[in-house]
């Protein structure tokens, strides 16, 4: 059955690239975007479009029954550097969202959903290389600590209320078309744009501070894979690991210079430095590749030539 798919939070980073890719797929009026403000007008032009508070039920459920929906990816949540600042917030909204899709699916209003997780759900006491899918996880910040909880519901819906919901702990994501929004890996977009406008970055993060990081291109695929993976084939219900590339700001900038000679990095680590701290340097996401087949395809070279050439650069 061709799914009829609401994606909240669609104006965001992922949720925009989500969008349009899920429309190619599935066509145009089968995907709905919502989010709780039009900040994409471009993307909120391109079809169906919902304004959707995340934490409201009642609108989620009007939203659902308004357009059949089936699939709901629930994209809308604070990252990390933000939720720091907004504690109650963060939680409010990254755990609320989540009971209500998850309700949904219990009641069996809807019958598949996909929230991302995030590298936030390790902190310092994790294994920092190669983390595996199942090690200890003691998140130190308020978005892993809300992404964590988020994983063990989502588990605990799948056992006790058969709910098909599908996660993926996505690392740092890199994308030219949708700028993100209070995240630590941040510094790994806004470097381009800086390089390209200004021909040199001041860095929030140390030089060394190496973490995982992925393409959005990747990314996408790696979502729209998952969900359309056998039901038997997803062992994992709480989230899977994914890995794509591991780099710091140093090995970042030396890619940027050998298309930009004369760009130059400095360094002011700021609180996201101990954010970053906390989290691993690389995965691995061995069950994500036996289960359902994924392979990472963008490299950090091959990001960089992605980033310059989309952003406009030209030698
Ligand atoms: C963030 O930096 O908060 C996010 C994430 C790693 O989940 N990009």
């Amino acid at each position: 059955m061709t799914p009829k798919i609401l994606i909240i939070g669609a104006c965001g980073q992922i949720g925009s690239e989500l969008t349009l890719t899920l429309r190619d797929i599935y066509g145009t009026s089968r995907v709905i975007a919502s989010d709780i403000r039009k900040s994409n007008p471009e993307l909120a032009a391109s079809g169906p479009f919902e304004i959707l508070d995340a934490t409201d039920k009642e609108q989620i459920g009007s939203c659902i029954d308004k357009h059949g929906i089936t699939d709901v990816y629930l994209m809308a949540a604070m990252l990390s550097a933000t939720a720091e600042k907004y504690p109650d917030k963060a939680w409010d909204l990254n755990m609320n969202s989540l009971f209500h899709v998850l309700d949904f699916a219990r009641d069996k209003k809807i019958k598949k959903v996909f929230w991302p997780s995030s590298i936030a759900v390790f902190g310092p006491g994790t294994p920092k290389e190669q983390t595996p899918q199942q090690t200890i996880m003691e998140p130190s910040t308020v978005y892993g600590i809300s992404k964590l909880a988020g994983e063990r519901w989502c588990e605990y819906y799948y056992k006790n209320y058969g709910v098909d919901v599908r996660s993926i702990r996505y690392p740092g994501l890199i994308s030219w078309k949708t700028s993100p929004g209070g995240g630590t890996t941040d510094y790994a977009i806004d470097i381009y744009h800086q390089a390209i406008e200004k021909g040199s970055y001041e860095c929030f993060l140390d030089e060394n501070t190496t973490l995982p990081m992925m393409y959005m291109d990747d990314a996408i695929r790696a979502t729209i894979s998952l969900m359309q993976a056998e039901s038997n084939s997803i062992k994992i219900r709480s989230s899977y690991n994914l890995s794509g590339v591991s780099f710091n700001p140093g090995e970042l900038a030396k890619t940027i210079q050998k298309h930009i000679p004369g760009f130059s990095i400095s360094y002011k680590p700021d609180f996201r430095q101990k954010i970053a701290d906390s989290w691993p340097g690389s995965i691995d996401d061995s069950p994500a590749r036996t289960q359902w087949g994924w392979k990472a395809g963008f490299d950090l070279e091959a990001i960089t030539e992605e980033m310059l050439s989309n952003l406009n650069f030209s030698s």
